[in-house]
Formats: structure tokens, C-alpha cells, sequence
């Protein structure tokens, strides 16, 4: 490819530093390969009122040049806090009920993106092509089309399209989408998602369809299709050779010698469907006493959002189950579930799920969930361990060799972990073979390059 790709995301993150995000994890291993520009909010919010204002810096990084913005206060509150992870975030994850419509932060959600519009036009060249990430930046093409900007635009969506319905609920559910056809490629995580979009525009916008994936509507053609996101399985599994991740699995294995570890690997946000996982497993020790003073729940539930009140809600509900597990059926020397509030290094994780024999990925609504790739990829192949895995996650589109459940029927999922438990060594082979196969199959490179591929080939909107 011969233009330089700028890629703008909210957060601007160093994937081999501890914060988590699949999003900053596949995003560095995509643009530290192919050099440009990454633009995004820088991590800071400097006082001040609701500003549409914000400094930019910009910092050489190797191959890439990291252009970021600091966030005035209200800004920040309002776009973020506000509108992205009150209102977009939840009704996405069909969380309806716990979103807050507020005016005042969809005005500050379309204030932070006409800023970043202004700041990002000052540093284009006429041939870059442009990823944009996720659901903080919706509106961007819109706003950098109204700036006279030509480029090709690309936007990826790394969370669920709720059905038509559901996103009819946000007030300003139209200007969200007529703001998508500025974009020349939508990408979405899976099938299911491209169903929704294209239900949506076809109901509430009269959109016509063009052949396969092409829609227009409001004047405008858009391509809309599913590239579902994968990890990088060579680096991940150089990983599960570092000095931490096997000094992880040796203590880990050490210390639980006659257990059956089950692992849970996630952000602590309530679409991981972590108080249902934890009811599933209190269940499988009251229905399969077998398991009593055997099977134990490790699970990492990563600090994230903290200040905004559900995911306060969530954590206490967690305290609250896990110590009520570990209090009814805990011994002198075993504690059913070990859950650990904090963010781990990276390098520990292969380490960690290797360590286990069952891991337990459980969302009740998930734009793919990267957690159940490295899982697989971390497997000892002679003897792997065995993926749980919600229908409602986007990775169970490819990952059908999985333990499938519905993280919502808790006597169900016990179920499925039992006989993951006790699942004879050839259909463990049998099955993560499959799973590997798909795991590389769908890698985070095939993920870039198609998406890129289709950008650079989608027929331009008029205009
Ligand atoms: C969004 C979508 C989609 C987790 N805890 C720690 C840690 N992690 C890493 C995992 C994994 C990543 O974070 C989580 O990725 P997920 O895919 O599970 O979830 P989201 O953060 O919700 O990401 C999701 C993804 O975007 C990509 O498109 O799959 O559906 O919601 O890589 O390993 N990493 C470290 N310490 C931890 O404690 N170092």
C-alpha cells in the first residue's frame, strides 16, 4: 500500500504496557507494521469548562507519529464518561436500562468529535487513507467531510450493532446513523452485527440495497461488512515462552496440584456477564459436589470506568458473590474462588491460561471477545484445556468447537463446565485443534489487511 494510514481512536495506547484493551492490543500490533499516524485523546484532562479546545502533541513513536489531544474537563465528562460510556456503551450491549440520555452529553460527544475533526484536517496529506475506531468517534467522517476532507475514510466498530429496535431507543439514534454514510467502509465484528445494520437502515432509513454489502441512503452509498477481529498468534505464543509466563504457570500449578483451575480473564464491566459466571459456579459445586475442595475459579477482573456508577454497582455485586462462595464452601485449605480486583502484566496471561483446564468466558453480549483467542492460542496442544464460551459473544460465529452456553441459564452453564471438567483428553485435542485452526485463520493480520484491502477497493461516496 502506497498511502500513509493515520488511525484514530479514542485512547492511544502502548499494547505491551499493563492497561488492557483488545483495542489497543490489535491496534499496535497493526500500526508498529505499517507506519503513519495515530491520533486520539491523550490520557489528559486539563481544567476548563465545555471548551471544544485542546492541545495537540505530537510524538515520533518508531515507524508512527502519535498525535494527541488533551480533554478539557467537561469535555472529557461529557463525551467520555457521558455519552460513550453512559449512553453508547450500555444500549450497544442492549443495556437500555442502565443508560443515561442527557442532552448535555451528546452535545459535548458531538463538540469532542468536531474537535477532533479540526485537528486532524490540520495534519492530512491528500492520499492517507483513515481508520477510525469505535463508538467514541461515530461522527467523525461527517464532521471532517463537512471540513472539505476527501480521503478515503474507514470506520470500525469494536462493540455489538444492537438490533434496530434497541438503537431506536437513543434519542439521536438518526443523526448516529446518517453520520455512518459519510464513511466509505463500515466494518463490524460479525454477521449477526451486519443483520442489525442492515435491518436498521433498511427499516428506519428506506436504504436500498446495491448489491451484497453496498447500502445507500441520505444521499450517500456506503459498503458495510464483517471482519471479525482476531490476535496476533505467533506473538502470543513467544509470550507463553517468557521467563514470567512460565514462572506463572509453574507457581500456579505448584500450588493447586490436585485442582482443576477455571479461569476468567476480563475488564470488570457488567457486558462480561461476571455475577451470572460466579452464580454458574457456586452451582456447579452445590449440584456436582464432586467438585468441592477441586475446582477453582481464578478469576482477574480488570479495573476500568471506575467512577461511573454501574461499574461501582458490579464491583460490590462480585465482592458480595465471591466471598459468599468462598464462605459456604471454603476449607482450611481451599478457597473456591480466588478473584483478583487489578490488571496483570501482560507477559503473565499465557501463563495463567495455560495453568488452566477450563476457561470460562461468559459474556452476555460481546462485540468478539479476544480473551477466548488467546485462550486457545495458550493451550499446551498435547493437552489443552477446554473453552466455555457465551453464543452472545461475536467470537462464537468462529468458534462453534467451543463449549457453547447461554450465560443467562445458570444451571445450564454449570453444566457445560462440568463436562468441560471431565471432557476425555482426544475430544480436548479434537476440539481445540479446530479452535486453533480458526484462531489462526482469523488473525489479527487478515482482520487489518481485508479491512484495508476493502477500504482501499470501496466505491467513493458522491460528494
Ligand atoms: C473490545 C470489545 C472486542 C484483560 N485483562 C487483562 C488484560 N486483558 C486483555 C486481554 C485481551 C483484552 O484485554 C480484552 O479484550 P476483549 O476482546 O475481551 O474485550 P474489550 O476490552 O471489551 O474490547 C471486544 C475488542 O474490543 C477488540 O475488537 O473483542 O468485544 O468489547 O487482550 O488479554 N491484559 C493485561 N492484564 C489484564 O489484567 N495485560
Amino acid at each position: 500500500m502506497t498511502s500513509r494510514l493515520v488511525v484514530v481512536s479514542n485512547r492511544i495506547g502502548d499494547p505491551r504496557k499493563a492497561a488492557a484493551g483488545g483495542l489497543a492490543v490489535a491496534l499496535g500490533d497493526a500500526l508498529s507494521e505499517s507506519g503513519g499516524l495515530w491520533f486520539g485523546w491523550s490520557g489528559k484532562v486539563v481544567a476548563g469548562g465545555a471548551r471544544g479546545e485542546g492541545d495537540l502533541h505530537l510524538q515520533p513513536s518508531g515507524k508512527v507519529t502519535l498525535a494527541t489531544l488533551d480533554l478539557g474537563s467537561d469535555d472529557h465528562a461529557a463525551y467520555y464518561a457521558g455519552y460513550s460510556n453512559r449512553v453508547l456503551w450500555p444500549v450497544f450491549h442492549y443495556r437500555l436500562d442502565l443508560a443515561q440520555f442527557d442532552d448535555g452529553y451528546f452535545e459535548g460527544y458531538q463538540r469532542v468529535n468536531r474537535l477532533f475533526a479540526r485537528k486532524l484536517s490540520t495534519l492530512l496529506k491528500p492520499d492517507d487513507i483513515i481508520w477510525v475506531h469505535d463508538y467514541h468517534l461515530i461522527p467523525l467522517a461527517a464532521e471532517l467531510r463537512a471540513l472539505g476532507c476527501r480521503q478515503r475514510i474507514g470506520f470500525f466498530l469494536h462493540i455489538p450493532m444492537p438490533p434496530p429496535l434497541v438503537m431506536a431507543a437513543i434519542p439521536a439514534h438518526d443523526m448516529l446513523m446518517r453520520s455512518l454514510f459519510a464513511y466509505d467502509l463500515i466494518g463490524l465484528q460479525s454477521e449477526a452485527d451486519v443483520a442489525h445494520f442492515a435491518r436498521y437502515v433498511e427499516m428506519e432509513a428506506g436504504a436500498e440495497r446495491l448489491g451484497r454489502d453496498q447500502y445507500r441512503a441520505f444521499g450517500q452509498q456506503v459498503c458495510a461488512r464483517a471482519f471479525p477481529i482476531g490476535i496476533d498468534v505467533d506473538e502470543f505464543q513467544a509470550l507463553a515462552q517468557t521467563p514470567e509466563s512460565i514462572e506463572t504457570r509453574e507457581t500456579l500449578r505448584s500450588q493447586y496440584p490436585l485442582r482443576q483451575l477455571l479461569i476468567g480473564v476480563d475488564r470488570l464491566d457488567y457486558s462480561k456477564g461476571l455475577p451470572q459466571r460466579l452464580r454458574a459456579f457456586h452451582r456447579l459445586l452445590a449440584d456436582y459436589p464432586e467438585n468441592r475442595n477441586s475446582a477453582t475459579l481464578i478469576q482477574v477482573a480488570t479495573p476500568t470506568r471506575e467512577g461511573v456508577e454501574s461499574y461501582e454497582d458490579i464491583r460490590r455485586e462480585l465482592e458480595g458473590l465471591s466471598g459468599q462462595i468462598n464462605g459456604e464452601y471454603g476449607e482450611l485449605d481451599w478457597m473456591p474462588v480466588r478473584y483478583i480486583h487489578r490488571t496483570l502484566a501482560r507477559r503473565r496471561l499465557p501463563g495463567l491460561y495455560r495453568a488452566g483446564r477450563v476457561a470460562l468466558v461468559t459474556p452476555l453480549r460481546d462485540g468478539m471477545n479476544l480473551v477466548a483467542k488467546e485462550f486457545v492460542a495458550a493451550q499446551d496442544a498435547a493437552d489443552p484445556g477446554v473453552l466455555v464460551l457465551s453464543r452472545f459473544a461475536g467470537a462464537a460465529e468462529q468458534m462453534r468447537a467451543a463449549l457453547l452456553v447461554n450465560p443467562y441459564d445458570i444451571g445450564a452453564t454449570a453444566g457445560a463446565v462440568q463436562r468441560a471438567l471431565r471432557m476425555p483428553l482426544s475430544e480436548r485435542v479434537e476440539r481445540h485443534q479446530a479452535l486453533l485452526a480458526g484462531v489462526r485463520e482469523h488473525d489479527v493480520h487478515r482482520w487489518r489487511r481485508e479491512f484495508l484491502q476493502a477500504l482501499q477497493a470501496a466505491e467513493r461516496a458522491p460528494g
